[in-house]
């Protein structure tokens, strides 16, 4: 095993192989493991930040790495340098189907100015959230100025994106009336952007149609005083500069955060909230390790199902012996 100055030096001077290698350190779950990747995030943490990060959620199919394909070559010609990663909650079960099929991002993978990470695995979705935002700031470290984050809308995985990136992006695809396709409220206020895709050949009209209800269903729930109002897209990613667009809106989002610091304050907020989550985190595997906290569970367990002792109780009870 090398020494955490071989991984840093490598990440910071751009080399590829030695990316790779970090994240697969990063990715591994062997203690050894873990405190040498926690020492080489640390000596990155310095070279991290500058770059936009971009998080591209929409149910499966909605065309998210083609999207991301069209977006990245375009972005990798203009000189910038594009990592793509994704948080991919079902690879963990069978047929997780982001990046995995290679074939989808083949150009943009061939692209020297591009570096392509699969989804990671990992028992939980928090675990494999982690793990793709301390991706993030790997890649960032190694000159990368554009990240972008694939992820499926079918849970959590896409809130937990949405809190680590500087656009959100949500991607639809036109076909079920003038509804909000079943996007979560949630989902919907994290939203910088809504996307109707695939506004090319027969499609064409009907995306236009999509895009218009979509656009009046927003207006009527979310509230007019934020500073950005999400607007509603179309584009097509099998067009070439298909989704320029997309970027012009980006970029005027990121004009206007930097000029009302609101940029700032998004990644503050979201770093002391992953603190938090961090030490939350931490305060449960703590308390699922503590032998005298273990060795009361089963009786205080047994009294609160038998009503013996209220839920209330109980909790003050285990927090205690903590
Ligand atoms: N006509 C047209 N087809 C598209 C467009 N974008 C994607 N597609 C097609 O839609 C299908 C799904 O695209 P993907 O990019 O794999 O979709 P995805 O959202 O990444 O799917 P998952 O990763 O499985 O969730 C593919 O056959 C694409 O070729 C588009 O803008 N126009
Ligand atoms: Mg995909």
């Amino acid at each position: 095993m090398e020494v955490p100055q071989f991984y840093i030096r490598g990440v910071l001077e751009g080399n590829r192989r030695i990316l790779s290698q970090t994240l697969t350190l990063l990715e591994s779950s062997l203690k050894k493991h873990k405190e040498l990747s926690g020492k080489v995030l640390e000596g990155l943490l310095p070279h991290t930040g500058r770059s936009l990060r971009l998080g591209i959620t929409g149910v499966p199919g909605a065309g998210k790495s083609t999207f991301i394909e069209s977006l990245g070559l375009d972005l990798a010609e203009k000189g910038h340098r594009v990592a793509v990663l994704a948080v991919d909650p079902s690879s963990q079960k069978a047929g997780g189907s982001i990046l995995g099929d290679k074939t989808r991002m083949q150009k943009l993978s061939f692209h020297e100015n591009t570096f392509i990470r699969p989804s990671p695995s990992g028992d939980t979705l928090g675990g494999v959230a982690a793990k793709t935002r301390e991706s993030m700031l790997i890649c960032e470290a190694a000159g990368h100025d554009v990240i972008l984050v694939e992820t499926v809308g079918v849970g959590q995985s896409e809130i937990s994106v949405a809190f680590m990136v500087d656009f959100f992006l949500v991607l639809m695809v036109a076909g079920t009336g003038d509804d909000l396709q079943g996007i979560k409220r949630g989902v919907l206020e994290a939203a910088d952007a809504i996307v109707v895709n695939k506004a090319d050949g027969k499609n064409f009209d009907g995306a236009l149609q999509a895009r218009k209800d979509l656009e009046r269903a927003v207006q009527m729930t979310l509230p007019e005083s934020r500073i950005w109002q999400t607007p509603v897209l179309a584009c097509s990613s099998v067009d070439e500069k298909g989704t320029r667009t997309v970027w012009d809106t980006i970029l005027a989002h990121q004009r206007l955060m930097k000029e009302t610091r609101g940029f700032e304050d998004r990644r503050k907020k979201q770093a002391l909230n992953w603190m938090w989550a961090l030490v939350e985190e931490g305060l449960k595997l703590r308390l699922n390790q503590n032998s005298a906290v273990a060795g009361m569970i089963p009786h205080v367990s047994d009294q609160v199902s038998k009503n013996l002792l209220s839920p209330m109780a109980a909790a003050h009870k285990v927090l205690e012996l903590f």
